[in-house]
């Protein structure tokens, strides 16, 4: 199912309406962008020099660090009181990455997820359970627009919660579930230990996204719940969930809502642009945002693109499932999580070193941190020699100064990226040391 026919356009009608767009968005940020003005006079690039498609080469890339080091809103381009919305994502150190959007951006947004939803073939006699967090976050809330745009019954139960997940699934009755693929894992385990039958539900559909998954991953979840799960990918700094998605009828690759955010892909190494259906990372400059309009943002996501039409009718351009990344966030449980953000935490502690490793698992269904650190040589020599000397009451004080070490470390870590994470203290000089660059996360979840 199409919502807006603007999914259908020749590609000369869509490349006229984007042409259209981004002159329009040049011209808006040139005249209200100071920091964006001084790039393009660097570049020596007038709005009046966007001539054509390929004169968005001509703009400059933009990454998460441009957006933090403008933080919080020097980057917003409306005025704030034009702003109706704020939304943040974890950033590489403590600062978030904050968006503004206006109430035209949010037009936007209900529209993008109006036509994502109903490409996962979801309709007002729909009750969707949106599982996806509601906060600064945008999934909770932008599947929420979307729900309300196309007149289904949204069950705003946000994240978490499982027991009253598996109680508002058997008593409402709900048809749909938006979450990360990774808790619907979760939830089928639960479940099923509550002995809960789920192919005598009335589900029949997911929207998952946030985090990258599998095939593998999708075959199990449609086994395990009876449903036909669907791909959505999208990132805050752009608009939030909604910016691709799978239609229902093809369910491979993700139509991009190219009317709204034009797509290139380039060689992370040396940012030339790549042709199509090469992969290379994904770079979205966004055709009619007000708040914090985007030239060339970096998503870091690995992906590729093709054209053509789709046999549910669409024409917008598709992307495959995100492959990879080409920085080294991780997405734990939907959540972004930097390693630098954990090193930051670790660099300000007393009685333990700079060398670390973060160990990433999957226990059941989710996936899980684990960091160890290695205790600073001096804290080792006293606890050694307090052994030694067989003074128990020492020895006892030594005991609990790692277990306080442990647990504030554990704290401070939670308090910044915001996920429970477990520490395991190690000897000094037990964290193997690389010559190259410093290898620092283990990731040991299956693919
Ligand atoms: O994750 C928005 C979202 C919410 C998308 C709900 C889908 C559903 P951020 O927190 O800013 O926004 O994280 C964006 O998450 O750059 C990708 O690396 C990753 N990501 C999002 N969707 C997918 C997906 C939301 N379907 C970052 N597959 C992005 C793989 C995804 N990775």
């Amino acid at each position: 199912m199409i919502w807006n026919n603007e999914e259908t356009y020749s590609r000369s009608e869509m490349q006229a309406l984007q042409l259209d767009r981004i002159r329009k968005t040049v011209d808006y940020i040139y005249g209200k962008n100071p920091y964006y003005r001084k790039k393009l006079d660097e570049l020596k690039v007038r709005p009046e020099d966007i001539r054509s498609l390929d004169d968005i080469r001509r703009l400059p890339l933009t990454t998460k660090q441009d957006i933090r080091d403008n933080y919080p809103f020097q980057l917003f381009t409306a005025p704030r009181e034009d702003i109706v919305e704020y939304h943040a994502t974890s950033g590489t150190t403590g600062k978030p990455v904050v968006v503004g959007y206006t109430r035209q951006d949010l037009e936007t947004w209900k529209e993008v997820m109006a036509r994502a939803l109903t490409g996962a073939g979801i309709t007002k006699d729909d009750i969707i359970q949106n599982i996806y967090g509601y906060g600064l976050f945008t999934g909770g809330i932008g599947v929420h627009y979307g729900s309300i745009q196309i007149g289904a019954g949204v069950i705003p139960i946000s994240g978490g919660n499982t027991q009253r997940q598996l109680m508002l699934l058997e008593d409402f009755g709900s048809t749909v579930l938006t979450s990360t693929p990774s808790f619907l894992m979760h939830l089928h385990e639960a479940g099923e230990e509550a002995g809960i039958d789920f192919h005598k539900l009335k589900l029949r559909v997911g929207v998952l996204g946030a985090e990258p998954w599998s095939e593998a991953m999708r075959h199990q979840i449609e086994d395990k719940f009876g449903i036909k799960a669907c791909d959505i990918y999208g990132l805050s700094e752009i608009i939030g969930p909604g910016v691709a998605f799978e239609c229902i009828e093809k369910q491979h690759g993700l139509h991009i809502n190219e009317d709204y955010f034009y797509p290139e892909i380039i060689d992370p190494q040396t940012c030339e642009v790549l042709p199509e259906g090469e992969a290379g990372e994904l770079v979205f400059t966004t055709l009619t945002n007000q708040g914090q309009p985007l030239f060339r943002f970096r998503t870091r996501d690995i992906t590729r693109l093709t054209y053509g039409t789709c046999i549910c009718g669409r024409t917008t351009v598709m992307m495959e499932r995100v492959t990879g990344r080409s920085d080294d966030m991780l997405i734990i449980r939907g959540v972004n999580v930097f390693p630098s953000q954990i090193e930051s935490v670790i660099l300000k502690r007393q009685g333990v070193s700079p060398h670390y490793m973060i160990i990433v698992e999957r226990k059941g269904a989710m996936d899980s941190l684990r960091v160890k650190v290695e205790v600073t040589e001096d804290f080792m020599v006293k606890a050694a020699a307090d052994i030694l000397k067989g003074d128990e009451f020492d020895i006892l004080e030594d005991v609990a100064a790692v277990r306080s070490k442990k647990r504030n470390l554990q704290q401070d870590i939670k308090d910044m990226i915001g996920i429970s994470v477990e520490i395991q203290l190690v000897p000094p000089n037990s964290i193997a040391r690389s010559e190259g660059k410093a290898k620092r996360i283990e990731d040991r979840r299956p693919n």
